[in-house]
């Protein structure tokens, strides 16, 4: 009798202290498994395929707010997503290049509570170099460069990380252009973590997959190409695209894709929009919905008359938002 008290004493305390030590301990210490590319899918440690599916924020300088534990754990549990995207623009408004220093400092900030506080969500978390106006990811390669040489190693630890090292390349970047470029981020990476999975974005805003796949990237495990579509733009000639880089085994990864036209606003294609994510879900592609935000444009996900950075119900949703939410379930 008196033992069996002193043992419900004794587990009580235990479990207090579990309880505690769960709430303080480093958060990498919550490991997700690292996952992998075999063949054209991402997998986990068991050879099992994985298939991403979350949102992407808006670019970090514009809206930071939306990088908030509660609203990572909340998505998690309640919209079913299991990965987020944090879009650092390189030029655009306070871009990572065009901006000062303090300005650089605060985009690491927010990409490193994002990076915790998916890891702690039990998130995967795209690290998104947004380049978009300065067209070739050369423009700013040696800023890159150091950029993920930091990162990988800041985070080779973090099995829930993965890099995104350029956005959407236009204005009639070469995939040669892209590959050099490639080449050189992957090694920087390489140099500091040897495993995590790197997306390389391809030719004319990440839609010329085809091209990647005629001459991929090669000595270097775990990349996967960017392939990018807006449904109100882009059909079926794009999936043909996809489908051809497929079959020549190139691993695709949708890190960003709306269903409003290509600008992000219009209005939305719901048919293409689901005609494309029977294709995704076919394949087992990732995909990432644009973007996690309140501006007044149709591919935000939130509606923006409101300002809630967690918690949103139905009705805090715009249509896409509500679209989007349906298709992760
Ligand atoms: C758009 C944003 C918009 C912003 C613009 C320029 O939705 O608010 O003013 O960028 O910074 C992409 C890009 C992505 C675009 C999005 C919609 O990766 O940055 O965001 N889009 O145009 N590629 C195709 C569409």
């Amino acid at each position: 009798m008196k033992k069996g008290v002193n043992y419900r004493i004794v587990s009580f305390f235990l479990a207090l202290v579990l309880m505690f030590s769960g709430l303080y301990m480093p958060v990498h210490a919550a490991k997700l498994p690292a996952l992998k590319v075999k063949g054209t899918r991402l997998v986990n440690a068991r050879g099992k395929t994985v298939q991403l599916k979350g949102v992407s924020t808006h670019g970090l300088s514009w809206f930071p707010q939306y990088v908030n534990q509660k609203g990572f754990a909340y998505m998690k549990k309640q919209w079913g997503i299991n990965a987020v995207r944090l879009a650092m623009y390189t030029a655009e408004y306070n871009g990572y290049c065009t901006g000062d220093a303090k300005n650089r400092r605060a985009l690491e900030k927010t990409i490193d509570r994002g990076v915790k506080y998916a890891a702690k969500a039990g998130l995967y978390v795209i690290i998104d170099w947004h380049i978009l106006s300065d067209a070739n990811p050369k423009t700013y390669e040696k800023q890159a460069v150091s950029f993920f040489k930091r990162m990988a190693s800041k985070y080779k630890k973090y099995t829930n990380v993965i890099y995104e090292i350029c956005n959407e390349p236009n204005g009639g970047t070469s995939w040669s252009d892209i590959r050099s470029y490639a080449g050189n981020v992957v090694k920087a990476i390489r140099s500091k973590d040897k495993k995590a999975v790197i997306l390389i974005g391809t030719p004319t805003w990440s839609q010329d997959v085809d091209l990647a796949a005629e001459s991929p990237l090669t000595g270097y495990k775990n990349l996967m190409y960017s392939l990018h579509f807006y449904a109100g733009t882009h059909g079926e000639y794009l999936r043909q695209k996809a489908q051809t880089a497929l079959d020549q085994g190139l691993p695709l990864f949708v890190s960003e894709f709306g269903i409003s036209d290509a600008s992000g606003n219009g209005s939305l294609n719901k048919e293409e929009g689901s005609r494309w994510m029977k294709f995704l879900n076919k394949n087992k592609i990732s995909y990432m919905g644009w973007s996690l935000s309140n501006k007044e444009e149709s591919s935000a996900l939130l509606k923006s008359s409101g300002s809630k950075v967690t918690g949103w119900k139905n009705r805090d949703l715009t249509p896409w938002g509500k679209w989007l939410v349906r298709q992760f379930k």
